[in-house]
C-alpha cells in the first residue's frame, strides 16, 4: 500500500471542547503519524481560499464563519493509505450519519460543527498540504 500524506484540521468546536489530544490519539492508534502541525486562528481570506471549491454552495457563508470562529489545529498525517484511512476515522460529514466509534460520531455536534476536516482525494491532499505548509515545515519520520 502506498504511503500518503493528507491534511487534517481539528475544527474550532473540537478545540473548544478540549479534545485535541483524544483526536490525535485516534490518528496515532491507526498508525498515522503527525509530520507537521500548527495551531492557527484562520482569517476570513484563509478560510475562503481553503474551501474555495464550495464557494457557490448555500452553506459557504456558514462554513467560513464557523471555521474562523476560533483556533484550529492543522496537521499533515502520513501513513499507508492515509487519505482514505483518515476519512474512515472521521466518519460521515453529518454526525447523525457517522458510524459509531468515528471521530464525528463521538465529538461532533452538528453538520457545521463537525470536529474535523480531512482531504478527500490525492489532488486535494496535495493542494491542502501546500496551502498550509512549506516543504521545510514537514518532518518525515
Ligand atoms: P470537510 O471538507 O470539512 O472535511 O468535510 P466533508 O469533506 O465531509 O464535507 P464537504 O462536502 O467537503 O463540506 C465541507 C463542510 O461544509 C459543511 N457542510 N454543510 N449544510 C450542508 O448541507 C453542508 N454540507 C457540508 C460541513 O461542515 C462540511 O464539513
Ligand atoms: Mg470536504
Amino acid at each position: 500500500m502506498a504511503t500518503e500524506r493528507t491534511l487534517s484540521i481539528i475544527k474550532p468546536d473540537a478545540v473548544a471542547k478540549n479534545v485535541i489530544g483524544e483526536i490525535i490519539t485516534r490518528f496515532e492508534k491507526a498508525e498515522l503519524k503527525v509530520v507537521a502541525a500548527k495551531m492557527v486562528h484562520l482569517s476570513q481570506e484563509q478560510a475562503e481560499g481553503f474551501y474555495a471549491e464550495h464557494k457557490e454552495r448555500p452553506f459557504f457563508g456558514d462554513l467560513v464563519s464557523f471555521m474562523t470562529s476560533g483556533p484550529v489545529v492543522v496537521q499533515v498525517l502520513e501513513g499507508d493509505n492515509a487519505i482514505a484511512k483518515n476519512r474512515e476515522l472521521m466518519g460521515a460529514t453529518n454526525p447523525k450519519e457517522a458510524d459509531a466509534g468515528t471521530i464525528r460520531a463521538d465529538f461532533a455536534s452538528s453538520i457545521d460543527a463537525n470536529a474535523v476536516h480531512g482531504s478527500d482525494s490525492p489532488e486535494s491532499a496535495e493542494r491542502e498540504v501546500s496551502y498550509f505548509f512549506g516543504a521545510d515545515e514537514i518532518c518525515p519520520r
